[in-house]
């Protein structure tokens, strides 16, 4: 993997400081104990300028995530929507990937973070495709993961916190490690919950379905996007528990996020999905998407803050 490309400025705590600057104490609460809620959103190229899709959400989100932990952000969601509009002004991109994140900073050692400050970031840099370069098209090997999610009275999945993601890492390791692209995980019923990083999605006859929030997936804004999408296009869209074996038999399966976009997956446990390529509903959700997203169709959901 090369490094991650840099921009110039990260904005911390209220302030642009140079990215190399950008540093918090190896004691800080977040380091030893996970204590952080963040967010991940694209700012699109849209032809008429970068516009950040669903921005509002995103932020909305990311306060209901520090809610869940009990973690007061000092900045209101209005002054959070700018800073991030700013971020991207400032490092004079086009298209990036927005990165903000709250977290329990530097103050006293121990498991209860209340002594601590909470600290706030935004980052952002170029990321290109999630899945690798033919994924959009061409689709992704994916597995079954040996792991579950989590119960729902163990981590908050509706929290999009950095602890949580020590849970997707494994999924994601043991994926990489067999030579598949993702891993997507059961709910700990045995119902399909989602993948490392996305939301997942099937078509069978025409109709579409997703696991709903009580398979303890992360409540998606791009699974949102989709769902709106596809009821626009007319299909009907179910969200219920998922049986493993339906998605073998789907006519088509696809992830959804932020970074994923809309992903379609070819093989499932090396079973063949469908034609083994991307389905003509995944391609139509697709050119829905980048429609808005490239500015070539109307923005009819006020999805995009042009920055
Ligand atoms: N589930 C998980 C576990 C998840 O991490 C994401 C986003 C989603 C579903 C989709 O949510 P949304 O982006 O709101 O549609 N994953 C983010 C982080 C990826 C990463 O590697 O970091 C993302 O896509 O930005």
């Amino acid at each position: 993997m090369p490094p991650m490309p840099k921009a110039e400025k990260i904005w911390f705590n209220g302030e642009f400081v140079n990215w190399d600057d950008a540093q918090i104490h190896v004691l800080s609460h977040v380091v030893h104990y996970g204590s952080s809620v963040f967010e991940g959103m694209r700012c699109y190229d849209t032809g008429k300028g970068p516009a950040c899709f669903r921005l509002v959400d995103h932020v909305n989100r990311l306060y209901d995530s520090a809610k869940i932990y009990r973690m007061p952000i000092p900045y209101t969601k209005e002054e959070m929507a700018e800073a991030i509009l700013e971020t991207i002004r400032v490092n004079g991109l086009r298209a990036c990937y927005v990165r903000p994140i709250a977290f329990r900073g530097y103050g006293e050692l121990g498991v209860d973070p209340t002594p601590c400050p909470v600290d706030v970031v935004v980052a952002v840099w170029e990321w290109g495709t999630y899945l690798g370069m033919e994924a959009l098209e061409k689709g992704v090997s994916v597995r079954f993961s040996s792991w579950s999610r989590l119960a729902p009275n163990t981590m908050p999945s509706l929290a999009k916190a950095g602890a949580n993601y020590m849970n997707f890492q494994l999924i994601r390791m043991e994926a990489q490690t067999d030579g598949y692209a993702e891993g997507i995980a059961l709910d700990t019923q045995g119902y399909v919950s989602e993948g490392g990083g996305e939301n997942v999605f099937m078509v069978r006859n025409g109709r579409i379905y997703t696991p709903d929030t009580g398979s303890s997936i992360l409540p998606g804004i791009t699974r949102h996007s989709v769902i709106v999408l596809a009821r626009d296009l007319g299909y009907r869209v179910t969200q219920r528990p998922i049986l493993r074996e339906s998605l073998y038999i789907a006519d088509e399966v696809f992830f959804t996020g932020s970074a994923a976009e809309i992903s379609p997956i070819s093989h499932i446990d090396t079973i063949e999905i469908g034609d083994g390529k991307r389905g003509p509903v995944t391609e139509a959700l697709q050119e829905a998407f980048f429609g808005i997203t490239e500015g070539k169709t109307e923005d009819r959901h006020g999805w995009l803050t042009y920055v």
